[in-house]
């Protein structure tokens, strides 16, 4: 870890020149199977492993082809319900991706992403020790590692079937289902059924590998389709950064170890990429714009596993070197339609299928294995049979096995676990330069922004996975200055900028907490939250529930909100609400310098992903913060003011104005309690009714814009859950139902204010 030599001199570079992009090899591969062998790449054995992996994924998924016409003898009467994105034709590429890496890199896949699954899965049982084995799969008996091994892969075709039939022995516990399969303990990150969205995930997965040191690697699976999504493009940006890689900036320059694998079955759902949605027919030329060596790119006939084999090996070599990341196009072919409801007859012909055909990666490699004698065809059709038994055995099992309990529906939503106890391994921190000094005022006063400051460099004293990236957060400080200074005491990998590109910053981060960092990233404006919409919502909220609570995603999203300093309608939005909406992740808003420094505190530690909304016009707001050690617990909400007529439920800015309301009101007698929530989702609704239930009358007031508010949401709680003890109805408070204006006049107009509550409260008593 180092600091980078930021002050070089760019000095212009106007010259006359030409830039090159280089050539991208295709198809080079003169590789066969007699070849490898003879070269001891591979071995006999492990060739007729490759063909029984691709045979398992051929099975599972004609299994699913059958199912939809009742033909699947052994499920008869099941009725399979849930997607059908069958990957048959593309086995080789699954197949031999995964087998050339080791049995505990990683992988992210996709919605089309079965074979992925199963081969990940079968390559990383393949590879793992008795000990391993028997962790995962407790109750076996078996007597000899042969055995052990055989039952485990049957374990794991049962447990990939059973969650695609959505059960509760499946891999997620049915709650993912195949669009979104994932076996961390394989090293399968998951499967995702946004197109792209599992990108930046899969580099988020590699930064951490590389931070750790771990010498492993990612293979990040997604389709030509997906090769035209901005969060994809991003993800080829950030992985290509100088700064992992430019010795100019960093001693140890380490590029990521990533293999952006592309998945080129000439088709996205209908869309063409030869020729029609794509103005290039060689996908990984995307590759070349981002870095000087064009991530090593090449195109691979992706229908012949020894080719594919080969490729991955090569890109993991490169990775493994310090010198990725790769991009690697594999060249195949989906024999069916973007699903079973698609006769994909509108858009392509039964010609181009026919000739795709004699290509099947699985015919033309058990070919090769007869011929240079790596199994005999009796049995070669034993293992065929052996492969259709056991795949039909495991699906009768899954289809007639529990379902999962419908009082659990939302079980696993949240984890409860926080970091306690910082592990050996990390609880030492390198510090470069002397920490930033954190200066109280003689009152022991903080302003709110150092009290965020103070917890950051806290917890990144205490536990080395807390790191951090944002827009300008390095030597800058970030917009608001908040991390100034960090880089110096953390170095770059632990405090580092990121590209203008909201939605890595926060993809990266699910990928890195998945996998053992705990970043907390920054947003300049939570208004560019909504660029990064798709990884916030649907993957770092999602991903502990879609896998059955198998995998935990501890981040934090610090996102600061610019309402109130004129910045008009796309830097003033306070979007909390929104989140709020969104199961799966926690919303929380502190609004003083105590508050921030101890739930931030908490949101660290915590294993749940957290959106943190700060307030730049509270960063200057001064409180007193003890020096010594604390938590502010989230979930809890604060009485900030006692009283008995009046409830006034609040959070954010909004408080200030809540408690001055309560002032006036006091001066004409009547009494306000006032209730900082701090945290919307865990909401404290029992503070909250404990006061109503007291007052008799309730005003929530935010700074949100009303329509959809999440105020709406607590008032309609407390009608529902207090209606006997209110006295009158439940009043909102929030900005105007408009876009926040730049003029003075205008934003005083469309922010609500202490007296916006003082008048309700009157309406109400
Ligand atoms: C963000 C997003 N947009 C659209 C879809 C609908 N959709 C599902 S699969 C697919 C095609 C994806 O093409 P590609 O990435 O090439 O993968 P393939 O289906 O060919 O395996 C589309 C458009 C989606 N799931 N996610």
């Amino acid at each position: 870890m180092t600091v980078h030599n930021y002050l070089s001199t760019l000095s212009p570079k106007f010259k006359a020149k030409k830039y090159e992009l280089g050539t991208i090899p295709a198809y080079q591969y003169k590789g066969t199977l007699e070849k490898e062998l003879k070269a001891g790449t591979i071995t006999p054995s492990q060739a007729v492993d490759v063909l029984e992996d691709m045979l398992i994924i051929r099975e599972f998924e004609e299994m699913i082809v059958k199912l939809r016409t009742g033909a699947y003898e052994s499920c008869k009467g099941y009725s399979y319900r849930g997607p059908t994105h069958v990957s048959i034709g593309q086995e080789a590429t699954s197949v031999g991706c995964c087998a050339a890496m080791n049995y505990d890199d990683f992988i992210t896949s996709t919605h089309r992403g079965h074979g992925d699954s199963l081969a990940k899965g079968c390559v990383a049982i393949r590879g793992m020790s008795s000990a391993e084995l028997k962790a995962r799969i407790p109750e076996s008996a078996a007597g000899s590692p042969k055995a052990l091994l055989e039952e485990a892969l049957e374990n794991h075709i049962y447990r990939a079937i059973a969650e695609l039939f959505g059960k509760e022995d499946g891999y997620c516990k049915g709650r993912g289902g195949g669009m979104h399969i994932a076996d961390f303990s394989a090293g399968h990150l998951g499967a995702n059924a946004i197109v792209g969205g599992g990108v930046p995930i899969a580099t988020g997965s590699a930064m951490s590998s590389r931070y750790f040191k771990s010498g492993k690697v990612t293979c990040c699976f997604a389709g030509d389709g997906a090769y035209a999504n901005g969060v994809v493009l991003e993800s080829l940006n950030w992985a290509s950064m100088g700064q992992f890689t430019n010795p100019d900036y960093t001693k140890e320059p380490f590029g990521l170890p990533i293999v952006y694998a592309i998945i080129n079955n000439h088709y996205g759902f209908t869309g063409r990429v030869d020729g029609e949605v794509s103005g290039t027919d060689c996908v990984v030329r995307r590759a070349a714009g981002f870095c000087e060596n064009n991530m090593h790119a090449e195109v691979v006939n992706g229908m012949d596993v020894m080719a594919c084999m080969d490729a991955m090996r090569r890109a993991a070599e490169i990775c493994r070197k310090g010198e990725g990341p790769v991009a690697m196009e594999f060249d195949t072919y989906r024999n069916y339609g973007h699903s079973l409801g698609d006769p994909r007859f509108e858009y392509r012909t039964k010609d181009e299928e026919a000739i795709w055909k004699k290509l099947d990666p699985i015919a033309t490699f058990e070919e090769q294995l007869l011929a240079n004698g790596c199994i005999t065809p009796r049995k070669l059709k034993a293992l065929k049979d052996k492969v259709e038994e056991r795949n039909a055995r495991m699906a009768a099992k899954a289809a007639w096995s529990a379902d999962p309990d419908p009082a659990d529906v939302i079980k696993y939503m949240y984890t409860n676990t926080s970091v306690e106890v910082v592990p050996e391994a990390f609880a030492t921190s390198k510090i470069f330069e002397e920490l930033p000094e954190i200066k109280r005022t003689e009152a022991g006063e903080l302003s709110y922004k150092d009290a965020i400051k103070e917890a950051m460099i806290e917890e990144m004293v205490r536990d080395n996975r807390v790191v951090q990236w944002g827009e300008d957060i390095a030597e800058y400080g970030g917009a608001f200055k908040v991390t100034k200074g960090l880089i110096n005491s953390f170095g770059r990998d632990r405090c580092f900028n990121a590209p203008i590109s909201e939605a890595c910053i926060c993809g990266t981060a699910v990928g890195a907490a998945m996998t053992g960092q705990r970043p907390v990233v920054e947003l300049m404006y939570m208004d560019f939250g909504l660029m990064a919409s798709d990884q916030i919502s649907n993957q770092a909220a999602k991903w502990h529930y879609m896998s059955g609570a198998s995998i935990e995603v501890p981040l934090v999203y610090r996102a600061s909100v610019g309402g109130g300093k004129g910045y008009g309608g796309q830097h003033s939005q306070t979007l909390e609400s929104m989140f709020a909406h969104i199961p799966g992740l926690y919303v929380v808003y502190p609004a003083t310098p105590y508050d921030a420094k101890g739930m931030l505190k908490s949101a660290i530690r915590d294993n749940n992903p957290i959106m943190f909304v700060e307030s730049q016009i509270l960063y200057n707001l001064k409180g007193v913060v003890p020096v010594e050690e604390y938590l502010v617990p989230l979930g809890k909400a604060d009485i900030k003011r006692a009283g008995d007529q009046v409830t006034i439920v609040t959070w954010g800015p909004m408080l200030h104005e809540a408690l001055a309301a309560a002032d006036q009101l006091a001066a004409d007698g009547i009494s306000a309690e006032v209730i900082d929530i701090r945290s919307l989702v865990p909401l404290d609704m029992e503070s909250i009714l404990t006061s109503v239930r007291k007052t008799g009358r309730c005003v929530v007031a935010s700074h949100c814009v009303s329509i959809g508010s999440f105020t709406g949401e607590i008032a309609s709680r407390i009608m529902a859950e207090a209606f006997d003890a209110l006295d009158a109805p439940v009043m909102r408070i929030g900005a105007k139902d408009g876009i926040a204006p730049q003029a003075y006049s205008l934003e005083e107009a469309f922010l609500p204010h202490d007296y916006d509550i003082v008048a309700a409260v009157k309406q109400i008593i």
